[in-house]
């Protein structure tokens, strides 16, 4: 299928995360009409407020970006924001845009949908085949009642609307929060205190051998744009880089873009969370979508941003 975004109004929701900013980015040289709303304009765990949302604003897409996310210390300590606010913002919107008649809508998952030990790289199908990683079942869950959701409108109603999930991701606008983030923001944050302080020793949780995909937010974007485009089917689409690395590789790549020699000293009272998760997106490639960003170049430009931007 091809779908024309010309001209189109388009609502991200969730435009003040990493990955609506990058959408909201991604989607300014497509000549469609951005539309964005704040937590001040719309409460998106609130069905009439979202109701009057999409009347008042009559989008004819939707990138639903809108999410509850941390790490997994976050996961894996507020179990119900996770899952109950997830829950309700998906519902909300899913609901609201068919009674708006929404003509495309592209819902955003996660990698953490999957079995904790799923066979890798995992495919789309190895969804609902195995227990979860239990450091972020209640966010998997929402994220796989959501897409559930998107199928059970495709079915019932026939709208075209689709499912993507992406891999761990990272870049510009990431949250820095050493409590509530995810593995890169935080480990950008450690090295750069203890460049600045001249501290010769780095805590990195758990024992660093997990492995993990990383793709940067602003190839994500890109890709949600080309499925937006060209892809209509039942089933969801991974998202990933391929470019797998351990944490302690990761760490140690932070650590060079940073400048920073300190020592690294592991904290295995912290989880390692899913030993790998490697995605394969051959689905996508077959689509005709490939990533190209190298990890070390994605961290670097990331470093520069959050440097200059805050
Ligand atoms: O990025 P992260 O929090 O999420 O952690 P997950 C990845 C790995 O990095 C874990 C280790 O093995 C952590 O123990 N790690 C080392 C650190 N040092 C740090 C640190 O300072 N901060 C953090 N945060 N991690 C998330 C899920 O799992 O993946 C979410 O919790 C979501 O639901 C996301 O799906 C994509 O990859 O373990």
């Amino acid at each position: 299928m091809t779908y024309d975004l010309t001209g189109k109004r388009i609502w991200v929701a969730g435009h003040r995360g990493m990955v609506g900013g990058a959408v909201v980015r991604r989607l300014a040289s497509e000549g469609c009409e951005v539309i964005t709303a704040g937590r001040d304009v719309v409460d998106l765990v609130n069905q009439k407020a979202v109701d009057d949302w999409m009347a008042m604003s009559k989008p004819d897409v939707i990138v639903l970006a809108a999410a509850k996310v941390g790490g997994i210390h976050a996961n894996a300590t507020s179990p119900v924001d996770f899952l109950y606010e997830n829950l309700m913002i998906e519902a909300n919107i899913l609901h609201a845009a068919h009674e708006a008649n929404v003509e495309r809508l592209l819902f955003l998952g996660s990698s953490c949908i999957y079995p904790k030990f799923a066979i890798q790289p995992i495919q789309e199908a190895s969804l609902l085949t195995g227990a979860l990683e239990p450091t972020n079942e209640w966010y998997a869950i929402a994220k796989i009642a959501g897409l559930k959701l998107v199928q059970a409108f495709r079915k019932q109603h026939g709208r075209d609307w689709i499912s993507a999930m992406p891999t761990n991701l990272y870049g510009p606008g990431d949250n820095y929060d050493l409590t509530t983030s995810h593995v890169p923001p935080a480990l950008l944050r450690k090295f750069h205190k203890a460049k600045e302080s001249g501290d010769t020793e780095v805590v990195v949780w758990g024992t660093g051998t997990p492995l993990r995909e990383f793709l940067h937010c602003d190839d994500l974007a890109d890709a949600l744009v080309f499925l937006l485009r060209s892809y209509s089917g039942d089933d969801h689409i991974n998202v990933g880089s391929g470019v797998e690395v351990t944490i302690k590789e990761l760490a140690e790549t932070i650590a060079k873009v940073v400048g920073c020699d300190a020592v690294l000293t592991w904290d295995t009272s912290k989880p390692d969370g899913t030993p790998r998760k490697l995605i394969d997106s051959s689905r996508l490639h077959a689509l005709g979508w490939n990533n190209a960003r190298d990890l070390k170049e994605g961290i670097a430009q990331t470093y520069s941003d959050w440097v200059a931007n805050g």
